[in-house]
């Protein structure tokens, strides 16, 4: 089996750093050593299959995207990027794992959506992934079925107090998914917007004319976000289930699951970088000679973005320090503008929800450790070692140790990425909604299960490199 020794690098950790070379057999990292360490008096570079020049560098574990949707049918469309293109353009922004979601339709039994996800992703991924279970049709036949799902590896499942008519579970519904989720130790995933408000919202903005993919956002109102995230938490706390919430964009959402944490709840959230750079004011400035008005289509995800006059971006930065927030997921939905997001002109509630972020997301949040937003430790925690923790995958993913699996990236501080389509973007995406964004970072090779994929600008993975991960139960449960 191939040996790679990582050399000369700093590694840093989700609790620290220190000068120390890593060794990589086959799939496994067998050591952290001392830097210029000997074996039986050998100088170890001089035996190993490659040597990765780390001297100056970051060597951190691989990023964990826990919330993906590769190949997702939604809106009337797919989304753009299948699990090979997706999962090839994660690997070029340093993240080695994913988790996405699979669909269980309304009226589908569990099972076969599970089963279609299976299919859509074997032998197509560039990087491991696993998979949430979404349940869009909760009724006896699939809480029975759902007991099954954590011997399949999958320990976690998403329920939508929004969207009617597409994924929408209702109060009682939730409800016994949530006694499920406490008796069998599985996450339960919840976006938290109310779905049949908003929809009477945007109804009455579009009889008013208003129908800019700014209103979009208009509609999605953050009372919108936190009366469902304080509903959501009612709801756990009332069966004792755990619960994270996806996606989070306002910052009384972020109070509310403060204020749960802070009552001994197991309650857990993520952001998304949008959320953190971007603002309905770019979305309302966004016009194009193309599109006009329009250009804001490519900013349409759910939760929408919010306004910066109000201070939510900079809410959910403190929320990242200070613990309120635990991890940084992207939500990637990309759609293209051409033939996707160009379905609601004229009306903003048919424009495909999403933003493509998987590649970019390290590369983001290693911006806010320049900026002083973060630590260098809590970006690693934030991206790699916390999703680990939280899905069931850590120790295996998520830390730099002997016996995890030799998901390593060398992330260069004296780099720097220009985003944007036709930059370092290799989603499958006809425009960028990061255009224009610069990092003072880069990364700068990327080895998965002990395979170089990333190196000098090329890319040296394979369709099929990527395995399924059977994932265990939260790690902040058991
Ligand atoms: N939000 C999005 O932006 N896209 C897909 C689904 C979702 O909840
Ligand atoms: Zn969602
Ligand atoms: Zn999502």
């Amino acid at each position: 089996m191939a040996t790679t020794l990582i050399k000369g690098g700093t590694v840093v950790s989700a609790t620290g750093r220190g000068d120390a070379d890593v060794l990589i057999d086959g799939e496994k990292i067998i050591a952290v050593l001392q830097p210029g360490s000997a074996l039986l008096g050998t100088d170890i570079s001089a035996v190993v299959d490659t040597v990765v020049d780390a001297t100056g560098k970051y060597v951190i574990p691989g990023g964990i995207d826990a919330h993906t949707h590769m190949q997702l049918p939604f809106g009337g469309t797919e989304a753009s990027d299948t699990f090979e293109s997706g999962t090839r353009a994660a690997a070029w922004g340093g993240t080695t794992s994913i988790i996405d979601f699979a669909v269980q339709t309304y009226g589908q039994k569990i099972q076969d959506g599970l089963a279609a996800w299976h299919d859509k992703a074997a032998g197509n991924c560039a990087i491991d992934y696993g998979f949430h279970q979404i349940v869009g049709d909760v009724n006896d036949e699939s809480l029975l079925a759902m007991r099954s799902l954590v011997d399949e590896g999958i320990s976690s499942f998403k329920l939508f107090m929004a969207y009617p008519g597409v994924f929408y579970s209702d109060d009682a519904q939730i409800l016994k998914a949530m006694q499920l989720s406490r008796d069998t130790g599985m996450m339960t995933m919840m976006h938290a917007e109310n779905g049949p408000a908003i929809d009477v919202l945007a109804a009455q903005l579009i009889e008013q004319g208003k129908s800019d993919p700014f209103y979009h956002g208009v509609a999605r109102a953050w009372e919108m976000e936190e009366e469902a995230t304080h509903r959501a938490i009612m709801l756990a706390k009332l069966t004792g289930a755990p619960l994270y919430i996806v996606h989070v964009s306002a910052k009384q959402a972020v109070g509310q699951v403060a204020w749960a944490r802070d009552a001994g709840q197991n309650v857990f959230a993520e952001t998304c970088p949008q959320y953190l750079y971007m603002s309905l004011e770019d979305q309302l400035g966004a016009t194009s000679d193309k599109y006009g008005h329009f250009e804001g289509a490519k900013f349409v995800c759910s939760t929408p973005l919010r306004s910066h006059e109000e201070g939510h971006q900079d809410a959910m930065w403190q929320a990242l320090r200070t613990n309120d927030l635990q991890m940084v997921s992207t939500d990637h939905c990309p759609f293209c503008m051409k033939d996707q997001k160009e379905l609601g002109l004229g009306d903003f509630r048919k424009i495909p929800n999403g933003i493509g972020s998987v590649e970019h997301r390290m590369d983001l949040m290693y911006q806010g450790v320049v900026t002083g937003k973060i630590t260098l430790e809590r970006w690693v925690e934030l991206t790699s070692t916390t999703p680990a923790r939280m899905f069931g995958l850590y120790g295996k993913k998520g830390v730099i140790a002997p016996g995890a699996d030799g998901d390593v990236v060398v992330y260069d501080p004296n780099g720097h990425t220009s985003i944007g389509y036709g930059k370092t973007h290799h989603m499958n995406m006809d425009h960028s909604a990061w255009e224009g964004y610069e990092v003072d970072g880069h990364v700068d090779t990327v080895i998965s299960r002990g395979k170089v994929v990333v190196n000098d600008g090329q890319y040296l993975g394979q369709k099929g490199d990527g395995q399924f991960l059977k994932r265990g139960l939260s790690q902040y449960l058991t």
